[in-house]
């Protein structure tokens, strides 16, 4: 399974949902598929991405939060995970694309790729509800499933180490932040 074919499948599912990505390959991929005002794509900050999206989803809890994360990303700030669990916001889905390599800085291999289990170490956290998922049958399921389940999940989706042909977008860092906020107030 690639990333843009999983982010393929459930793009109709994402229109009313409130989503934050990681930086890189993820965010040139979803804004691929089609930019919407709902869509915040937190830059540089590796590891933070989670943390976005447990704020948004503690402050807004009538709206469903997805966050896309990597697993080096995730690897950077494994502390995320405990703070997630601690928080249990029912209202978030915390998707890891985990592609065993720093994509989008060369490809280095990350720890996933020696054997470390993102899943087995969310649970460990505490995090209630994980699913991993290895094709897109599994993917788009546990996906559903974690929609419908109200509650905390993260799953994690091994996918080939393959990105976009290029990163550069045309929408501003800036733009896309006053965009996601007007958005977040209005709705
Ligand atoms: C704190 C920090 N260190 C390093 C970088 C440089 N950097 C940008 S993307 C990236 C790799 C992200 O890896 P992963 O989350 O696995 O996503 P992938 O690129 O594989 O899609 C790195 C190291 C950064 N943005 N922030």
């Amino acid at each position: 399974m690639t990333r843009v074919e999983a982010l393929r499948a459930i793009y109709p599912r994402l229109e009313d949902l409130v989503v934050v990505t990681i930086m890189g390959a993820v965010a040139a991929e979803l804004q691929g598929i089609g930019h919407r005002p709902n869509f915040f794509y937190l830059q540089h900050a590796m590891g933070l991405a989670s943390s976005m999206g447990l704020g948004i989803a503690l402050a807004r809890p009538e709206r469903q939060v997805v966050v896309f994360d990597g697993d080096g990303s995730v690897l950077m700030n494994l502390g995320g995970l405990t703070t997630l669990a601690r928080y249990r916001p029912r209202n978030l889905v915390h998707v890891v694309f985990d592609n065993e390599s720093l994509l989008s800085v060369g490809g280095f291999p990350t720890a996933t790729s020696t054997g470390s289990d993102l899943a087995g170490i969310a649970a460990a956290a505490g995090v209630p509800r994980t699913a991993r998922a290895t094709t897109m049958d599994d993917f788009t399921r546990a996906f559903d499933e974690a929609l419908a389940a109200h509650d905390l999940t993260t799953i994690v989706a091994k996918v080939d180490a393959v990105g976009p042909s290029k990163f550069v977008t045309d929408l501003s860092l800036l733009e896309n932040r006053f965009e996601f906020q007007r958005y977040l107030t209005r709705r």
